[in-house]
C-alpha cells in the first residue's frame, strides 16, 4: 500500500461516497476526471459505475483476470472484474446466491458488461472437459440472442429490444453447472416497422448476407435486401459489421449450444416466412354483391410461402383477406377491407416472431438446464432496457418505465437492507434514514384495482365503443388526485405550473422524472390480438415448428377466453422476477453513455447529469452515507495509519482493534465521528478520512526529508 490510495484521490475519488462536498455538478465532475484518465470505472460504495469508453481499452486482459481474482475489493481500481469476482466468491465461499443488475440508457453499455461478467466467471472457475462444455454454451447463447433479439436503433448499432435475465448455476465448488434464461417483452413492431436509418432485427441481414445460393435457395429468399418490404435497401449494411460473418458465427454457436441441423433450417425456414409475409400486396376488388373485397395481388409470394410451411395456398389466401364470424348458430365469412387486411398479415408476422423468439430462447434453456438435482447455488445477471424518456412516448416505453420504476425500488429497498444488516452485525446503533419510497408511483402503475394497467386491461375487455379517449377520461376521474398523474384535465383542477401537455396525453412523475405517455395504441397493444382465422391456418400448417408456436389454432381448443393482456403478463412477469431477486444477494452495475455521437473520449455533462438523476445515483450515495460514509477492517486501517501515534508507531503488538482505538485516540476527532464495529471501524464523514490521509501524506513526507537527511550524514 505505498503512495496514494486508489480510493482516495480527492480530485477524483474512486469512491462516490467520499465525495466532499456531495453535489450533483461534484458528482458529474468527478466522473469527467475519471474518465478522462480512462478510469471508466467508479464505485458508490460496492454499486459500479461504468461510463461507456466508446473504445478498446486495454481493461479486459488475462492479465487483468489475474490482478482482481482473489483480490481484496477495496486494493485494486474500481473494475468490473472485481464486482464480477466479489460477486463470485460470495457465492462460492459464503454459499450464498447473487444476482447482478445492470441498469442504464440504451448504448449505456449493459450488454457488454453483462458478457463481461459472464467470461469473467467463465476464466476463473475451474477447467475440465465437461465444465469447458457448460461454460461455451452459457457463452454461445449471447451471438444466438443477439441475432433474433438485437438490432440497430438510432441509439446504439448493437441494441438489445428485449430483456434478459439469465441464471446461471453453480455446484458447490463454484463451477458452472447450467443456467436458465428468461426473456421480455421483445420489440415486435420492429418487425413490420422501423424509424429512418435503423434496421429490422440482425438475422434477416445476417441470413440474407451469409446464407450460400443453396440455403437461399432452399429458403426461397433473394440476396438482396431492397427486394423486401420488410427491410430497408439504404441502411442494410453497417460500417464495421461484418453479416455474413455474424451469420456464420451464428450458426456455429448454435451448434454449440446443440441445435440439430434439422432444427436450424425448420428456425430459418420460420424466420424467412415472416420477411417474405412483408411482401404479400393487397388489393381492393368489388364482389358480385359490390360489397368491397380484399385480394392478393402477387401470388407468387404467398405460393412460396405455403411451399416452405407445407399449407395449401387457398387457406392462407382465405385466412389473409376474410374473416369468420360466428353469429348464433351460423358462422359467416365476411370480407375484410384492405387495411385490415395488412393489419391481418402485419399481427401475423409480428406474432410468429415474438413466438419464434420465445421459442429460441425456450430450445437454448432445453440445452443448458442442469440436468441432475444436485443443490445449486445460482448467479442471476439481469440485462434490461433502460428508462426512456423520448419526444414521443408510448405503451412500449409505459412498460418498460413501469420495469424500471419497479428496479428502482428493490434498488432502494436492498441497498437499505443491506446497510442496516452491516449495522446489526457490527454492532453499531442504526438510525432511519430518510429517502423517497417510489412505491407510490409502482402502486400508481400496478394496483390491481385502480393502478393504471388494471384500468387498461378493464377498457379493453368493455364491450361496446372503446378506444383510447374513453380509456383516458376514465384515468383522468379515478386518478385526478394521485400526486405523480397529470393529464389536461387534471391540470384544470389542481395548480400546476406547466402547462404543456398536449391532448391525448398523460404523464407520469417517475423517480427518474416527468414523462408525457400519448395513449394512441395502448389498447391495441395491450389486446395483442391475432384474428383466429390466422392462428387457425398456422396450425393447419403442417411444419411442425411453426404449427406448435399456435396452440391456439387447434379448432378443438378453439375458446372463447381471451388470452391474457400484454400489459398483465408483464407486469407477472416482473412480479416474478422482482421475489426472484428479492431472494439474492444483489450487485449492482449502473452504466452511463457519456455522448450521443457513439464517440470515444467525450464527455458531454449534461448528458452524464441527466442519467445520473435517472439512476439515482444522488440517493444511492445519500443512502449508503446516512451512517457513516466509510468503513473498513481493523486491520488494513491500522497497518495504513498507524504512523500517525507514536504509540502505534513503528510496531504495535496488541490487536489491530486496540491499536486502532489508540491510533484514533491520539488524533482527537469528534466522538460522534467514530464508531468501533466488531471487526470495522466506521468513519461518519469523508472529510474526517480526508483529514486522516492528508496527516498521513505530510508523515510520509516528513519520514522522506528524515531517511534523506540520514544517508545524507552517512555520506
Ligand atoms: P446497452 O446494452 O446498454 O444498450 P451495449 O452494451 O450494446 O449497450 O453497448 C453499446 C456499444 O458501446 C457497444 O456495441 C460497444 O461498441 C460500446 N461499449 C460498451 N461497453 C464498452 C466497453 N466496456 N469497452 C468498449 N466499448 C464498449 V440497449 O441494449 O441499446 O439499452 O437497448
Ligand atoms: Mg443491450
Amino acid at each position: 500500500m505505498e503512495g496514494s490510495s486508489p480510493m482516495l484521490d480527492a480530485e477524483a475519488v474512486a469512491d462516490l461516497v467520499l465525495l466532499d462536498p456531495l453535489t450533483e455538478e461534484s458528482l458529474v465532475q468527478t466522473l469527467q476526471e475519471r474518465f478522462r484518465r480512462h478510469d471508466i470505472y467508479t464505485y458508490i460504495g460496492n454499486v459500479v459505475i461504468s461510463v461507456n469508453p466508446y473504445q478498446a481499452l486495454p481493461l479486459y486482459t488475462p492479465e487483468k483476470v489475474e490482478e482482481y481474482h482473489n483480490c481484496s475489493f477495496f486494493a485494486v481500481k474500481p473494475h468490473i472484474y472485481a464486482i464480477a469476482d466479489d460477486a463470485y466468491r460470495s457465492l462460492r465461499d459464503r454459499d450464498s446466491d447473487q444476482c447482478i443488475l445492470i441498469t442504464g440508457e440504451s448504448g449505456a453499455g449493459k450488454t457488454e458488461a453483462s458478457k463481461l461478467v459472464m467470461s469473467y466467471m467463465a476464466a476463473v472457475s475451474s477447467k475440465g472437459e465437461e465444465v469447458n462444455k457448460v461454460k461455451e454454451q452459457l457463452l454461445q447463447s449471447n451471438p444466438v440472442l443477439e441475432a433474433f433479439g438485437n438490432a440497430k436503433t438510432v441509439r446504439n448499432d448493437n441494441s438489445s429490444r428485449f430483456g434478459k435475465y439469465m441464471d446461471i448455476e453453480f455446484d458447490f465448488k463454484g463451477e458452472p453447472l447450467g443456467g436458465v434464461i428468461s426473456n421480455y417483452l421483445l420489440e415486435k413492431s420492429r418487425i413490420v416497422r422501423h424509424v429512418k436509418g435503423e434496421r429490422n432485427f440482425h438475422i434477416f441481414y445476417q441470413l440474407l448476407a451469409g446464407a450460400s445460393p443453396q440455403l437461399l435457395q432452399q429458403l426461397k429468399l433473394r440476396q438482396d435486401c431492397g427486394h423486401y418490404g420488410y427491410l430497408d435497401r439504404e441502411s442494410s449494411s453497417l460500417p464495421g459489421v461484418d453479416d455474413a460473418a455474424n451469420f456464420h458465427a451464428m450458426q456455429d454457436a448454435m451448434r454449440v449450444i446443440g441445435f440439430s441441423p434439422d432444427e436450424v433450417t425448420e428456425l430459418l425456414e420460420v424466420t424467412a416466412v415472416v420477411l417474405k409475409l412483408g411482401n404479400i400486396q393487397l388489393s381492393s376488388s368489388f364482389q358480385a354483391n359490390g360489397m368491397e373485397a380484399c385480394s392478393i395481388t402477387e401470388p407468387q409470394e404467398l405460393r412460396e410461402i405455403c411451399e416452405l410451411i407445407r399449407l395449401d395456398p387457398s387457406m392462407l389466401e382465405q385466412a389473409l383477406c376474410t374473416r369468420t364470424v360466428k353469429a348464433r348458430d351460423e358462422t359467416v365469412l365476411t370480407s375484410l377491407t384492405v387495411p385490415q387486411g395488412y393489419y391481418g398479415r402485419d399481427a401475423l408476422a409480428k406474432n410468429i416472431y415474438s413466438r419464434l423468439f420465445d421459442w429460441l430462447v425456450n430450445r437454448i434453456n432445453t440445452s443448458i438446464q442442469v440436468k441432475s438435482d444436485e443443490q445449486r447455488k445460482v448467479m442471476g445477471v439481469l440485462d434490461i432496457y433502460g428508462f426512456e424518456i423520448f419526444q414521443d412516448n408510448g405503451f412500449e416505453q409505459f412498460i418498460i418505465n413501469y420495469c424500471n420504476e419497479k428496479l428502482q425500488q428493490i434498488f432502494i429497498l436492498m441497498t437499505l437492507k443491506e446497510e442496516q444488516e452491516e449495522y446489526v452485525r457490527e454492532g453499531i446503533q442504526w438510525t432511519p434514514v430518510e429517502f423517497f419510497d417510489n412505491s407510490i408511483i409502482c402502486n400508481l402503475i400496478e394496483n390491481s384495482t385502480s393502478g393504471i394497467l388494471a384500468l387498461l386491461d378493464e377498457e379493453c375487455l368493455r364491450p361496446g365503443v372503446v378506444n383510447e379517449d374513453t380509456f383516458l377520461t376514465k384515468l383522468n376521474q379515478l386518478l385526478a388526485k394521485h400526486k405523480h398523474y397529470e393529464s389536461k384535465e387534471t391540470q384544470n383542477a389542481r395548480y400546476i405550473t406547466d402547462t404543456s401537455l398536449p391532448a391525448r396525453c398523460f404523464r407520469i412523475h417517475h423517480y427518474a422524472g416527468k414523462v408525457t405517455y400519448n395513449v394512441t395504441g395502448f389498447i391495441e397493444k395491450n389486446n395483442d390480438l391475432l384474428f383466429r382465422d390466422l392462428s387457425q391456418a398456422m396450425w393447419a400448417a403442417q411444419h411442425a415448428l411453426l404449427r406448435s408456436l399456435f396452440p391456439e389454432g387447434d379448432p378443438q381448443k378453439a375458446s372463447l377466453k381471451l388470452p391474457p393482456t400484454a400489459g398483465f403478463q408483464f407486469k407477472s412477469s416482473v412480479a416474478m422476477l422482482m421475489k426472484n431477486l428479492y431472494s439474492k444477494n444483489p450487485n449492482y452495475i449502473r452504466c452511463i453513455k457519456p455522448n450521443d455521437t457513439k464517440s470515444a473520449m467525450v464527455f458531454t455533462p449534461e448528458l452524464v447529469l441527466a442519467q445520473v438523476r435517472y439512476l439515482g445515483l444522488m440517493e444511492n450515495v445519500r443512502v449508503r452515507r446516512a451512517g457513516y460514509a466509510f468503513r473498513q477492517l481493523y486491520g488494513p486501517f491500522l497497518q495504513r495509519y498507524k504512523m500517525l501515534n507514536r504509540r502505534t508507531w513503528p510496531r504495535w503488538d496488541g490487536g489491530d482493534r486496540e491499536g486502532t482505538e489508540v491510533l484514533l485516540a491520539g488524533l482527537a476527532f469528534p466522538a460522534e465521528e467514530l464508531a468501533f464495529g466488531h471487526t470495522k471501524i466506521f468513519i461518519r464523514s469523508p472529510r474526517t478520512l480526508f483529514d486522516l490521509e492528508r496527516q498521513r501524506q505530510e508523515r510520509v513526507s516528513e519520514l522522506a526529508t528524515l531517511i534523506q537527511k540520514m544517508f545524507r550524514g552517512w555520506r
